[in-house]
């Protein structure tokens, strides 16, 4: 108990001692009409996320800039419920904003699905590009809709198989591995086409069911493998970056009409920065608790380029089957932005 204990503490210190400053709030107080608010938040990620430490910059810029008369309540784990949970929340008002995974949320917007395309963004700056370019604005303005206000982007970030079985370098290593998906039918689609055995299911349960081998494994960025502490029931991971998963920053439409322009344009800025920071977060984490994890006894498996082709060419029918499901037009102009940067 006391070992477990000790690397438990020691794990969440160590993240937490690395996690880059928040940097101090830029622009002025905001005026607004007199009034207070206050803003419940939540996500589903733990306290050592990089999204909650997104979520506490977003605080510091909402608090300082509206002189307090804002006040935002912060809430982690899913405590508020899960990504569905809580847009389900907003909708009826209940819960002011939250920060779900796209993929989750496709059966709502059938664009988002673009998203779980496996290997369709070479690096997170051409994620940037397309999120916060004309593609991401305009998945904005379409997405504030059915009681949601949508108002920025953050980073969940590339994907990784983690799995208690053994370690995996090719397809064939998968055949009938039961691995835990999002609740999206493209990981299922993807998972099932590299001979695994799928099973869609809540974040919120994830740990559980790997704890009593429900499933044998899962997929999730680095900083969410430590911070939800997945490597302590799965000693084997193969860094796959087979999808790149961004948040979307959400607002409940009934919040957001009670709030005069001035605020509503204070929180449009602050989840601005927030994506920015996170982003900064997430990406210099990444490749720190990737050493952190095998440091604690992970057995990670680093993917050859060629043994990388093997995943894509077997994936490529998952573009076949979606193609016309999200539109050809949208897929190729964001893999027009690969073409451009790798000029
Ligand atoms: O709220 C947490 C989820 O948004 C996020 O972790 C989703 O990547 C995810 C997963 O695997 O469910």
């Amino acid at each position: 108990m006391a070992a477990a204990l000790l690397s438990l503490t020691s794990l969440s210190a160590v993240a937490a001692t690395e996690m880059p400053p928040l940097p101090d709030v830029t622009g002025d107080v905001v005026k607004g009409d007199g009034n207070d608010y206050n803003l419940k938040f939540n996500i589903g990620l733990t306290q050592s996320s990089a999204q909650y430490r997104g979520l506490e910059y977003f605080k510091k810029i909402v608090e300082q800039r509206s002189d307090d008369h804002i006040k935002v309540q912060t809430f982690h784990s899913a405590q508020l419920g899960d990504d569905l949970q809580s847009v389900s929340a907003l909708q009826a008002g209940t819960l002011d904003m939250t920060a779900p995974s796209t993929s989750p949320m496709v059966s709502m917007f059938p664009q988002f699905a673009v998203f779980d395309l496996p290997f369709l963004f070479p690096t997170p700056e051409i994620a940037d590009k397309v999120l916060d370019g004309d593609i991401g604005q305009q998945m904005l303005k379409d997405a504030s809709t059915k009681g949601l206000v949508a108002i920025g982007w953050s980073e969940n970030g590339y994907r990784q198989l983690t799995n208690s079985e053994h370690a995996v370098t090719s397809p064939a290593d998968l055949d009938g591995l039961k691995v835990r998906t999002m609740q999206n039918p493209i990981h299922l689609d993807i998972w099932r086409t590299l001979g695994a055995n799928p099973t869609p299911m809540s974040f919120a349960e994830l740990f559980t069911a790997l704890e009593q081998g429900v499933v044998d494994g899962q997929e999730n960025p680095w900083i969410t493998i430590e911070s939800s502490k997945f490597n302590e029931v799965q000693p084997y991971a193969t860094e796959t970056n087979h999808v790149y998963t961004p948040f979307i920053t959400l607002v409940s439409e009934r919040t957001w009409n009670r709030l005069p322009e001035s605020y509503q344009q204070l929180l449009r800025d602050a989840a601005k920065q927030m994506g920015d920071y996170e982003r900064h977060v997430s990406r210099v984490m990444n490749d720190q608790i990737k050493q952190e994890l095998k440091d604690d006894g992970m057995k990670i498996t680093e993917l050859t380029p060629e043994q990388v082709a093997v995943f894509q060419q077997d994936l490529a029918p998952v573009y076949d089957d979606w193609r016309d499901k999200i539109g050809g037009d949208l897929i190729d102009r964001i893999r027009a932005e690969s073409k451009v940067d790798s000029k």
